[in-house]
């Protein structure tokens, strides 16, 4: 399977690494670390962007907009101040894939013409004019799941059948994705573990991930350094890597196609080896 990026053609037969930069001040993990002396430092962003290259990553996931529990809220301009720049300079000067982390359409259409190659929403494209603003960019979309909104989401989830119900939103968003003039080929999925989802759910869905699957759809999972690893293990953020790999190399057996990483390096190597021993 093949993912058009506009400038860059992800191969997906093997899993795909997607290195994390929240270029917001407030994130869970690295939140802050591009800034100096107040502002948003386009250097520190770059280092990031050579590290995630380097370490062999193929795609950098760009976010401007915290989305743990109690963040504070971004206007769009804020946003557009952390993420256009961020995309231009990367785009210059790096060889990967450009993700925006982002429901905010001016958002969308500003990145797409500074060099993104790929729309992350992890509000599958919900908010007022996202469909359209998407579909105009021609770029890749993935859609995520999320039950609720990140300010309450994790007060009480509840489903009956979560990989059922994960899986008709998918196929939901994938429909109006169609009918706003995206193709197919253009989405992907992701369950969105941890939003709005308690470990058994997110556990029950990573198990069940190949029912998520489709031969032609590619699947994006986000596992790392979340909370279910802290909680489940008993272990701090700096303290995650470990839980991080064990489930990066359990979503590769199970079918996904692009992990979203903090720890590229690690991840890389483990994938390595996922791939030398399941697909010889
Ligand atoms: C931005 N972000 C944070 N966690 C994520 C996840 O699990 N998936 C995607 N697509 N984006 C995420």
């Amino acid at each position: 399977m093949k993912l058009n990026c506009g400038k860059h053609i992800l191969d997906l037969n093997r899993p795909q690494v997607m290195g994390i930069l929240n270029t917001t001040p407030d994130s869970f993990s690295d939140g802050g670390s591009y800034y100096a002396d107040g502002g948003l430092n386009l250097d520190l962003v770059l280092r990031r962007a050579q590290q995630i290259q380097e370490e062999g990553g193929t795609i950098v996931d760009i976010g401007g907009e915290s989305t743990r529990p109690g963040a504070a809220v971004v206007s769009e301009q804020q946003e557009l101040d952390r993420v256009v720049p961020a995309v231009e300079a990367i785009s210059k000067r790096f060889d990967l894939v450009i993700s925006v982390d982002t429901s905010t359409p001016a958002v969308m259409r500003e990145s797409a013409a500074a060099g993104a190659g790929l729309i992350n929403d992890v509000r599958a494209l919900t908010r007022a004019g996202a469909l359209q603003a998407a579909a105009a960019t021609g770029l890749p979309v993935c859609v995520m799941h999320m039950q609720g909104d990140p300010g309450t989401m994790q007060a009480n989830p509840e489903y009956a059948d979560v990989v059922g119900e994960v899986r008709a939103y998918l196929d939901g968003r994938l429909a109006a994705c169609e009918a706003a003039g995206i193709p197919r080929e253009k989405v992907v999925y992701d369950p969105g573990f941890g939003f709005g989802k308690n470990d058994e759910h997110n556990l029950e869905l990573l198990r069940r991930l190949p029912e998520l699957a489709s031969p032609d759809l590619p699947l994006l999972v986000g596992l790392s350094r979340k909370s279910m690893i802290g909680r489940l293990l008993d272990r701090s953020v700096e303290e995650r890597l470990p839980g991080s790999l064990a489930l990066a190399m359990l979503s590769a057996q199970r079918g996904a196609h692009i992990i979203r990483v903090h720890d590229v390096a690690a991840t890389v190597d483990v994938l390595k080896l996922q791939q030398l021993v399941d697909r010889p």
